[in-house]
């Protein structure tokens, strides 16, 4: 189908994962001179789903919504939680093939991103995909699936030793905090969490005092970055931070794990560190040009660096802006459903992204589900999160499918990361639904 399209519709997802998702199918397009567009959804639209003579290709989307296709044909490449349990789907007019890592019987949310789905597909429709092969591991981190062991495994795993070994990535023990190449090292260990030092989180002047102990200078502060550190100084500082940890009483061993790094990158770079190339791609496209981050994927330098770039600190002031909504907001408790509905005073597209920082930064029982909403029309965008711990127990897309279906509304997602829509005027009643299905799952 791929090859022989005369027009192939390719579909990503907006963030991270599926635009480096996207920037695959392209390379694949071009190589095989097929005449091709690309769209960036936040979540399709009803006409998306409505296929013609074109051969549609979905990646890191998708699968919750084959049910709604029809006479479309093509594939879809996709790690969300699938609604057909079925590699080929032919009902309502449709020829669609669906590669899931949920039907391999993996967790899509930790095993197999949607960018190492939509490569291991591209691999059979040519070889020469393994050129992009730091794209998974770009996609992965930017979905998080190193998280929870501190390094990928599985699928994305055998990916990521493919691009070691192709040369374009590098492997790295070392500290796990975010912002290695992209921030400077008194950000990245203020905000550093998982773990966070009681003695060092969100406190500048102790981190300040804590670095120039180190014998760094103080003038350089805001300027050095982790990455610019002699090897040595790195080594001397995590142990000293895993010896804070350990007379917090915290387990010290996820401050250090596994870092990927792209060689094709200068050191110079910020986006030197995997995760912080894929917030850049993020930040492209949260700001309405994934085309940009398509074409850092693809290996293009020059204005495509320096635009984005700006739109990175675009997206920053939207998140600092959200930071200071959210300061002021209180979150509603609907048993173990925290809330925040921002209306219009929050970017629609950042709703996630929030969601994990509050998570993330603010100090919630593990046991709540953390939601967040904002107006999208005639309808309310909602992004939610729960803690590692209590998506072993708990599937959130799957709670968020069936609270969000009898509403008129759509919903989906992963175990611990989920999304719905519904629309405005329901989103009560879909949080005390939630709310009444998490009781449900508590009592078992
Ligand atoms: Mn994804």
């Amino acid at each position: 189908m791929i090859m022989n399209a005369r027009k192939l519709r390719i579909y990503s997802h907006h963030d991270a994962d599926g635009i480096a998702s996207a920037a695959i199918a392209v390379f694949v397009a071009r190589r095989l001179g097929l005449n091709y567009d690309v769209t960036i959804r936040n979540q399709l639209t009803p006409q998306d789903v409505v296929g013609g003579s074109d051969i549609y290709w979905f990646n890191d989307m998708g699968s919750s919504r084959l049910m709604e296709m029809r006479n479309v044909r093509g594939v879809v490449t996709d790690h969300h939680n699938p609604v057909v349990l079925e590699t080929h789907y032919s009902e309502n007019g449709n020829d669609i093939y669906q590669f899931n890592p949920h039907l391999e019987g993996l967790d899509g949310s930790i095993s197999q991103s949607g960018s190492t789905t939509t490569f291991l597909f591209g691999t059979n429709v040519l070889s020469e995909v393994s050129a992009v092969s730091h794209l998974p591991v770009v996609g992965s981190v930017g979905d998080l699936h190193d998280k929870k062991y501190g390094r990928l495994v599985d699928m994305d795993r055998e990916i990521m030793l493919l691009a070691k070994s192709m040369g374009i990535i590098e492997v790295k023990d070392d500290i796990r905090y975010f912002g290695r190449s992209s921030k400077s090292v008194s950000y990245m260990l203020r905000f550093g969490n998982e773990p966070k030092t009681r003695a060092l989180y969100d406190n500048p002047g102790a981190v300040a005092d804590f670095l120039v102990s180190h014998g760094i200078d103080r003038a350089s502060l805001k300027t050095i970055r982790w990455i610019d550190l002699e090897e040595e100084k790195r080594d001397e500082i995590i142990s000293d931070l895993k010896g804070i940890l350990e007379r917090e009483g915290q387990d010290p061993s996820r401050l250090t794990g596994e870092v990927y790094e792209l060689k094709t990158e200068p050191k110079s770079s910020i986006v030197k560190d995997a995760r912080d190339f894929s917030s850049l791609i993020n930040a492209t496209s949260r700001k309405g040009k994934p085309e940009v981050g398509i074409r850092l994927c693809l290996f293009e330098k020059g204005d495509a660096m320096k635009e984005a770039m700006k739109l990175y600190s675009d997206h920053l002031d939207s998140l600092r802006r959200a930071s200071k909504i959210l300061d002021e907001a209180e979150g509603r408790s609907v048993g173990s459903v925290l809330y925040y509905d921002f209306g219009d005073s929050l970017e629609n597209n950042i709703t996630g992204t929030i969601a994990t920082r509050i998570i993330t930064h603010k100090k919630v029982p593990p046991s709540s589900v953390i939601v967040v909403m904002a107006n999208l029309g005639s309808m309310k965008k909602i992004s939610a999160r729960i803690s590692l711990e209590l998506s072993e127990k708990v599937d959130l897309s799957l709670l968020f499918r069936e609270a969000a279906c009898g509403l008129g509304g759509t919903g989906g997602g992963h175990r611990n990361a989920a999304g719905a829509i519904v629309p405005i005027g329901k989103e009560r009643e879909f949080v005390d639904r939630v709310n009444e299905l998490m009781q449900e799952v508590n009592a078992t």
